[in-house]
């Protein structure tokens, strides 16, 4: 059965609806950042560049780096915007766009995250960069797929207890990371741990400026959740739904944050955009080794 036009919706060129991508657009090694203009802070240091497109927040471009091909493409902010670009991305590789039918051969893309995201330990400041070995997603966005397959039931359910988690906000999912990736990627200078991912930048992460949040200890226990030996390191806004839905789909997936806020100890970097830009070079050196 042929996937209907209303389901998988193509531009009147071909391309896919929101990414404005056609197959032979995308790299099997991709970089998301969140910014858009963070794309081009990446690509600045490309050999070349074969390929630039934007629509709304989804801007993408192709090129090669020291004899790697690398798609840098920016998802803009949140899951939901997850949902779209992984999806989308996945048509690409994997549906015959032509007959709308997926196909027999799957590609694994790789894809990995260089994002910016606040510290919740006092000892991971500003600066630091954050590996994530779990995503703890506090979103709900892919509960719409069947994901108990993908799901880590033991560190749900431990964040559940010791966060007193209120039902009522939907049941938290952890997904891990890729491990070829993180063999890849990791080193010495780069913390690891558990990044939670929240649907929201202000109430989500407990932020209040003129709205009471639902539990303003939340962060507290968060700071002091440990299981099976690992913290939650950090917070921010995709990297649970990026390891959620490359983990349904087949896809490989890693998550770098640079950390620029420590929310611990309500320090702010100096310079957020040294901080990013470190991260930039580590992994487009650890990609190009
Ligand atoms: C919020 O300001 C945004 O910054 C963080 C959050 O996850 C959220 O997307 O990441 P990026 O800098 O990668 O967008």
């Amino acid at each position: 059965m042929s996937i209907q036009s209303s389901e998988l919706i193509l531009n009147p060129d071909g391309s896919v609806y929101h990414l404005n991508l056609k197959p032979e657009h995308v790299a099997n090694d991709i970089i998301f950042v969140g910014d858009q203009n963070r794309v081009e802070k990446i690509t600045q240091f490309f050999d070349s560049i074969e390929y630039s497109t934007q629509k709304r927040e989804f801007k993408t471009q192709t090129g090669w780096y020291k004899g790697k091909r690398l798609t840098v493409l920016s998802t803009g902010i949140g899951p939901d915007n997850i949902d779209i670009v992984i999806n989308e991305l996945d048509a690409l590789v994997n549906i015959d766009l032509e007959t709308r039918q997926p196909k027999a051969a799957l590609t694994a893309l790789n894809i990995i995250r260089v994002g910016t995201s606040g510290s919740l330990q006092n000892d991971i400041p500003v600066d630091s960069f954050v590996l994530s070995k779990f995503g703890l997603g506090l979103d709900n966005m892919l509960r719409s797929y069947c994901i108990d397959a993908v799901t880590n039931t033991a560190l749900e359910d431990a964040f559940i207890a010791q966060t007193n988690w209120d039902q009522k906000k939907g049941r938290p999912y952890a997904v891990g990371c890729s491990e070829t990736l993180e063999k890849l990627i990791e080193s010495d200078i780069i913390f690891k741990g558990i990044t939670a991912t929240a649907g929201g930048f202000y109430g989500p992460q407990g932020r209040v400026l003129r709205l009471p949040v639902q539990d303003p200890e939340l962060n507290g226990k968060m700071d002091h959740f440990s299981h099976e030996g690992q913290a939650i390191t950090n917070l921010e806004m995709e990297t649970a739904a990026i390891y959620g839905l490359s983990a349904l789909l087949g896809h490989n997936a890693l998550s770098l944050n640079a950390i620029i806020a420590n929310r611990a100890n309500g320090t702010f970097s100096e310079d957020p955009y040294k901080a990013v830009d470190a991260l930039i070079t580590y992994t487009l050196n650890k990609l190009a080794e």
